[in-house]
């Protein structure tokens, strides 16, 4: 079979590492058009790969006859308006989070997937690809541990752009946890709280790091997690779970830990999501080619996930700025036949 056809959209930095990996590492697909609203950085990027060129306009670049399936790595308030391009044209496509910017239009994307009649859309929550978290699923699926009860996590960063601020802390770094948590107990969060202890000093200011969010599922479960963007240190995302019949936990960071003779201890800290994840990100990414390749368009969360992910943090900004917990607003699932 020859290689699928991709257009690469947005090529910042997620964008070209996805580039770098579609030409490098993944097989059974090539990268043949690249797109970004910085044109030149586009093609200077298309003139290093081989067969690939730069569209300038990003639905253009979806609609190219050269292109079999679309990745998007645009800015978030772009992806409604390529989505429904890419359905338009019936191009499997794989969306960095968040799926749209707001519930209203991340709904409206799901039910154009929904009437369309053929699963198009993937989206990006890498995690679930993460070595660690499939073991984690697998070990929870597989029973041994009885019921999970309780979910505590950690999300830590070392630093954020300046442009981050308080609500980008639930809508682009707690959106992982958010999927993680219906990922792993495979049902719906029903409240979200954001509480907001003393703010870390070094945080800009008006930026409201660390948050502490609370969220309840539907059944009555409980998930806490501490985020924390400011940290200075480093990379750091722990889960633990906790279950009727014992309790497991991810993301110690521990590698090789040495002693040296300088009198020293330990092992080196991962600076950045694309070092934690980038094994995460690689394994995504050949499944997705391989599921476009064999016709099933989507192995992974589709569109349901990413407007799951949009409700819920909705609510969490709404609790942010009003500060008690707030119920999440969705739709039901059987409401959208298709979806
Ligand atoms: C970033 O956009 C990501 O997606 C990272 O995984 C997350 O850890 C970080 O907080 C976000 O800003």
């Amino acid at each position: 079979m020859s290689d699928l056809r991709i257009a690469v959209l947005g090529v910042g930095i997620m964008g070209a590492d996805h580039v770098a990996r579609l030409t490098s590492r993944i097989s059974g697909a090539r990268v043949t058009v690249v797109n970004d609203y910085l044109t030149e950085k586009a093609d200077a990027l298309a003139a290093t790969i081989p067969g690939c060129r730069s569209i300038s306009d990003p639905l253009d670049a979806i609609a190219d006859p050269d292109v079999d399936a679309v990745v998007l790595a645009t800015p978030g308030p772009t992806h409604e308006k390529q989505l429904l391009a890419c359905i338009e044209n019936d191009k499997p496509v794989l969306c960095e989070k968040p799926l749209t910017t707001d519930v209203a239009t991340s709904l409206e994307v799901v039910k154009r997937e929904a009437e369309h009649h053929r699963r198009l859309i993937q989206v990006g929550f890498m995690r679930r690809f993460d070595r660690e978290y499939a073991q984690l699923k697998a070990l929870l699926d597989g029973g041994e541990l009885g019921r999970a009860l309780v979910l505590h996590c950690a999300h830590r960063n070392p630093a954020v752009p300046q442009s981050f601020d308080s609500a980008m802390v639930v809508r682009d770094s707690l959106v992982h946890e958010v999927d993680v948590t219906r990922f792993l107990f495979d049902e719906e969060i029903a409240s979200i709280q954001i509480i907001t202890p003393s703010a870390n000093p070094g945080a800009p200011e008006g930026l409201a790091d660390p948050q502490i969010a609370i969220m309840r599922t539907v059944s009555g479960r409980h998930v806490d997690v501490e985020l924390f963007v400011t940290t200075g240190v480093a990379y750091e995302v722990r889960t633990e779970v906790v279950a009727e019949k014992g309790s497991a936990m991810i993301g110690l960071d521990v590698n090789v830990i040495r002693k040296t003779a300088a009198g020293t201890w330990g092992g080196q800290i991962t600076p950045g999501f694309r070092e934690r994840f980038g094994q995460a990100y690689d394994t995504e990414f050949q499944r997705w080619v391989d599921a476009v390749a064999s016709g099933f368009n989507v192995d992974g969360p589709g569109a349901w996930d990413g407007y799951a992910a949009s409700a819920v943090c909705e609510a969490g900004v709404a609790s942010l700025n009003g500060g008690g917990p707030v119920e999440v607003a969705m739709v039901a699932r059987d409401s959208i036949p298709g979806a």
